[in-house]
């Protein structure tokens, strides 16, 4: 299993390390983060950890109604996993996220056709770059202050006047 994460904790003085937690467990081949709820709730929204799974073509962007969740994915060679707390799926859409991955595959699949004689396979994207690309992006989004973001979709949703981004812990893992 080859994992890559960024995380970015929002500034905060009195709270340099942020909220989020996450861990990576090689010898369980499991995954996982948790988000700091404090602020959702501010806002009368129940926070969670997303999902999001690319299998191949398909999406499945996961959205739990409990605040903790266990999820046992079955995953075939070539799927990449993006787990991500809220701070990321607050700020990037499933669709956004997407392009990233797409992007990185294009421009790696020359690299990806050389790996293919040798190793597993788990080391055809990487998983730091990606996850640094996605991260990064969400933080870029989190400032935007005019753009829908899926936080603002989802605050209108439970009634509140919110445009733009929102500012939190970005933790993104991808496998
Ligand atoms: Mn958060």
């Amino acid at each position: 299993m080859v994992c890559g994460k960024l995380y970015i904790a929002k500034e905060n003085s009195e709270r340099r390390e942020g909220e989020d937690a996450h861990f990576i467990c090689m010898e369980k081949q499991t995954i996982g983060v948790a988000d700091g709820v404090g602020s959702w709730a501010k806002y009368g929204i129940d926070a969670h950890v997303q999902l999001y799974v690319s299998v191949g073509n398909g999406i499945n962007n996961d959205n739990p109604d409990s605040a903790w969740e266990k999820k046992d994915i079955q995953t075939v060679p070539g799927d990449i996993i993006v787990l991500g707390t809220d701070g990321l799926l607050g700020n990037m859409f499933p669709s956004e996220i997407e392009e990233v991955l797409v992007a990185n595959s294009t421009s790696n699949s020359k690299d990806r056709e050389s790996d293919r004689s040798g190793g597993d396979g788990d080391g055809d994207f990487d998983c730091d770059a990606l996850a640094s690309s996605i991260a990064n992006l969400a933080l870029y989004n989190s400032f935007d202050k005019y753009n829908p973001s899926p936080f603002s979709e989802n605050a209108k949703k439970a009634g509140f006047e919110y445009v733009g981004g929102k500012i939190d812990d970005i933790t993104v893992i991808v496998r």
